[in-house]
């Protein structure tokens, strides 16, 4: 890997108990660039200032970066910036769909599809909304490999199904769904379909009119810019006919006390002072990465991937946990009969921090009949020499808890 790349990164450059550290945690939060280090700093720096309000220079700069931010956001997945709305992420953004689309059309009777295999997220809004109208959630059933079953998906589909939600990449295991596939066997039924992007922004270009998803939902922490801000996609004709979220300033066009009037998207569901420099960083990470070209990124972490896969075996007594086809830069993993947690003490020990746990799946874990996983996600800034390190480091670890 280009230390070019890696330079960029500061956060990469230390040591954790002792030993350079290795972050392959990147499916819970990535790691960020100078590029948009420098772009929060520089609206702190420079014009710290509310936006959509004020007359003043450092108001007109503050929201000219923040809309220009919505409409790099808005190239880069192939939308309109009326479309980009921005939330505090990836659950937000489920949140949102859940309450605005949701209250307004689900009734009594109807359906709601996931896969076994959701994150939290994207099982409990859905899960409280049913609770609410007297829906039914219904569960796409996951093979042992960590595939879902395409036929018993395609049973489970009827007239009744008027929401499916799906990760496109799973967070627990890597799993590359296919969402294509799914949204337009569930447009077939009437059904709108939201796809949880979380884990597929960092690794994968997604073109909302090419795949044809009527919501999309991701968080920015994950794709390299700051936390607290993410973006729900929606297709216009849908959040026009959506009511507001939240009530406040900002998302109002006129009020009085005989009635309010809403503001056009996508300020509609932008109620409040937005997380300004969250917004910035956003527009300024995905610069960054089409700089770098997604393509790259997939290929090199696709050559990670195998590498690792091939590594990681030399582990005795270590079996993967997801083996589909089609997979992201993840690998989750067990030994023995080690508990993950275990194993996860001792390679931070050695500067290397993995996640270990149920990582917000429980239905899942518990369709695996296993308590979680290790996981170890990798990014285009890690490297071959790093899993060697961790291949080392898990042997030695092993040994201490056998
Ligand atoms: N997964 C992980 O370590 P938020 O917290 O809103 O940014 O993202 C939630 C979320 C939704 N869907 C998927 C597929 C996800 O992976 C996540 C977050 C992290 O796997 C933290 S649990």
């Amino acid at each position: 890997m280009n230390s070019f790349i890696r330079n960029q990164f500061p956060i990469l450059h230390q040591n954790v108990n002792g030993k350079p550290l290795i972050y392959f945690d990147n499916a819970a939060t990535s790691q960020k660039p100078l590029a948009v280090i420098n772009a929060i700093k520089d609206y702190y720096e420079h014009y710290n200032s509310n936006i959509h309000r004020g007359a003043h220079h450092l108001a007109q700069i503050a929201t000219e970066k923040y809309e220009d931010a919505r409409k790099t956001i808005a190239q880069h997945i192939n939308a309109s910036e009326q479309e980009i709305n921005f939330v505090r992420g990836t659950t937000e953004a489920v949140n949102l769909v859940a309450i605005s689309y949701g209250r307004k059309f689900i009734k009594e009777g109807d359906e709601i599809i996931v896969s076994e295999m959701e994150h939290h997220s994207n099982i409990v809004p859905w899960q409280m909304l049913c609770e609410e109208k007297g829906a039914t959630l219904r569960v796409i059933p996951i093979t042992d490999s960590g595939e879902i079953i395409f036929e018993e998906y395609l049973k489970l589909l009827s007239e009744k199904t008027k929401i499916v939600s799906i990760a496109y990449i799973s967070n627990a295991l890597g799993t590359i769904h296919p969402v294509k596939e799914v949204i337009s066997e569930a447009h077939k039924v009437g059904a709108v379909v939201f796809i949880d992007g979380a884990q597929a922004l960092p690794h994968k270009k997604i073109d909302v009119k090419e795949l044809d998803c009527d919501f999309l939902g991701f968080s920015g922490h994950k794709v390299f810019a700051g936390t607290g801000i993410g973006i729900l996609y929606g297709k216009e004709i849908l959040l026009e006919a959506m009511n507001p979220y939240m009530g406040g300033g900002e998302m109002i066009k006129t009020v009085s006390f005989a009635g309010t009037t809403y503001n056009d998207l996508p300020y509609k569901f932008e109620a409040g002072t937005p997380h300004i420099e969250g917004g910035i960083s956003l527009g300024a990470a995905f610069t960054y990465i089409n700089e770098l070209g997604l393509d790259n990124i997939s290929v090199y972490e696709d050559e990670l991937l195998e590498y690792g896969t091939s590594r990681f075996f030399e582990v005795e007594g270590l079996r993967l946990v997801g083996t589909a086809k089609e997979k992201a830069s993840v690998i989750s993993f067990l030994v023995d009969d080690i508990h993950p947690y275990d194993l996860g003490v001792l390679l931070n020990e050695q500067g290397i921090a993995i996640r270990t746990g149920h990582h917000c799946c429980q239905p899942l874990m518990d369709r695996l009949k296993i308590e979680g996983t290790c996981r170890a996600s990798f990014a285009f800034y890690n490297t071959k020499e790093e899993i060697d390190a961790t291949v080392s480091a898990l042997k030695r670890a092993v040994k201490i808890l056998s």
